[in-house]
Parts: structure tokens; sequence; C-alpha cells
């Protein structure tokens, strides 16, 4: 059976409607950022690049770095594009785009986010490289796809349980990143993290400028959850959704954020771009 074109679209030169890309112009090795301008900023190690193509938020750069083909992608922010941009890669390697039909042989691909953070311990400083072990999804995206096979029930019940987290909100969820690759990049620079993201920036991670927020206490009461060996590190707005996604689809996530804010002492990282910087070298060397 075939997908409906209402299903699977695809743009008037065959490419996937979204992305914008064709299965050629992609690579297994896929480093997403949120920040489309992180893109060049990391294919500028490429040596060299074929393939330069922008629709939306989604800019991508497929080219070779030391032998190895790479794709860099920005998803924009945010586990909304993340369920776009991961289930359109997915199609692009798994799915025939001429007959519409899901293939016999599948593909699993190698996702590495390269993005920022804010850590919300004392003991975790600006500058520090998290690489997560385990997202906690607060944006509910999992709860629309019916496999829930590999999510961490219990975790996520007990950090319900300890931090009263409001049922009007969705039911946190909890999955681990693709230990392979967790493995290949982690290091003496890295620390292990436990990663929550949230469906936005201000109130979902307890930020007030103007508006108030119900609990301004939640992000002391995220960092005191303690079950078993898992307590949260740091808040963003992607890893859940890559790892999710990831997941269900068959492919390896790992998931490295820059910190550039502690949310528990106030401050903020002064020579971000050359941390990026480092981190982007880090990182390609790495995979
Ligand atoms: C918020 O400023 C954005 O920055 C972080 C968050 O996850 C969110 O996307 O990541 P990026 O720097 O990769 O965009």
């Amino acid at each position: 059976m075939s997908l409906e074109a209402s299903e699977l679209i695809l743009n008037e030169d065959g490419s996937i409607y979204h992305l914008g890309l064709l299965p050629e112009e992609l690579a297994n090795t896929i480093i997403t950022v949120g920040d489309p301008a992180r893109v060049p900023k990391i294919s500028a190690h490429f040596d060299s690049i074929e393939i330069k193509k922008q629709k939306r938020e989604f800019c991508t750069h497929t080219g070779v770095y030391k032998g190895k083909k790479i794709t860099v992608m920005s998803t924009g922010m945010g586990t909304d594009n993340i369920d776009i941009a991961l289930t359109e890669l997915d199609a692009l390697v798994n799915i025939d785009l001429k007959a519409k039909k899901i293939k016999n042989k599948l593909t699993s691909l190698d996702i590495i986010r390269i993005g920022t953070t804010g850590s919300i311990r004392k003991e975790i400083p600006v500058g520090s490289y998290i690489l997560s072990e385990f997202a906690l999804g607060f944006d509910g995206l999992m709860h629309y796809y019916k496999d829930d096979s590999f999510l961490r029930k219990d975790i996520a019940e007990a950090f319900v349980e300890q931090t009263g987290w409001s049922t009007k909100k969705a039911f946190p969820y909890v999955v681990e990143g693709g230990k392979e690759l967790i493995n290949k990049l982690s290091s003496d620079k890295t620390i292990q993290g436990f990663t929550g993201t949230n469906v936005g920036f201000y109130g979902p991670q307890g930020r007030v400028l103007r508006a108030e927020v119900p609990d301004p206490e939640m992000n002391d009461k995220i960092a005191a959850f303690a079950y078993k060996r898992y307590s949260v590190t740091n808040l963003e707005m992607e890893t859940s959704g890559i790892y999710g996604i990831s997941k269900l689809l068959g492919h390896n996530a790992a998931s490295m954020n820059l910190v550039l804010a502690n949310r528990a002492t106030g401050e903020f990282l002064e020579n971000a771009s050359e941390m990026m910087e480092e981190l982007i070298l880090y990182t390609l060397d790495k995979i």
C-alpha cells in the first residue's frame, strides 16, 4: 500500500515537504542545531560542501569532514519542529518517495544535536558541555505516538509525585539517548546529563519578565528531584523530541549542549561564541 499524497507530502521537485531535501542530499550522520546561523559555523570546518538548502527554519549543508560525509541541519526551536524534522529525515532514508512505500531494508541514522542550554544546578557552571544520557519531555510530543514501550514511566511518575507537576500540563515522559553514540561523544570534558525539554523558553522554564508563573519554585523542585541515580541537570527545548522520535523510528541520537546560563546562580556565559566553536570542533572530531 502506498502512502497518500496528503500524508507524505512532496514538493514539485520531489523533495520532502518541509525540509526541501532529496534522499541523495542527506548523509547518514546528521548534526542538528536549533539556530540556522550555527549551520555555516559547523560546515565551515568541512573539507567540501556539496549541498546547501534552506526552507523555512530548516537550513541544511551536506559535505565531508575528514573523509566522513556529514549533514548539518537547523531545526529551529522546540519539539514541534523536531517532530517534523526527524520524521522527514526518516522518510528520506526509509521511504521510497517515488513509490511512496516504506522500504523493506531500513536505515538507522546517527543524529547528534549541538545546542545551547541552561543549567539548573549550581555545581554545573556556564561553559560546561552537557551530554544527555536521558531526556525528560515536558512537551507531550511522544504521547501522540502509539509505541510507548521505550519510555521510562517509573522515572516520569516519580517526577510528577515529587514535584507536584500539574496535570493540566502534559504528563512528562522520559527517554534514553543512543548509548553507543553517547559513549563515543563522552570524555572528561562532558557532564552526563538528564535534560528537561520544555515547551517554551519563558513561563515553561520558569522565567518571569512580566507574566507570573503558577509555581515560582518549580525549577528548585525540578533540581531537588531525585529517583534512583537520576536527577535533572539542565533545561532546553529539543532533546526529548530528538530522543523520542529517534527511538520510535530506530535511529541513534545524542544531544550535546553548551551551558549558556546557570539558572540557579543567575550567571550567563560571556564568551559564548568561542565556547560554541570549541564544542563544534570537539563534536566533529568525535563522530
Ligand atoms: C532557546 O534560546 C533555544 O536555544 C536552545 C533551546 O533548546 C532553544 O532552541 O537551543 P539551540 O541553541 O540549539 O536553539
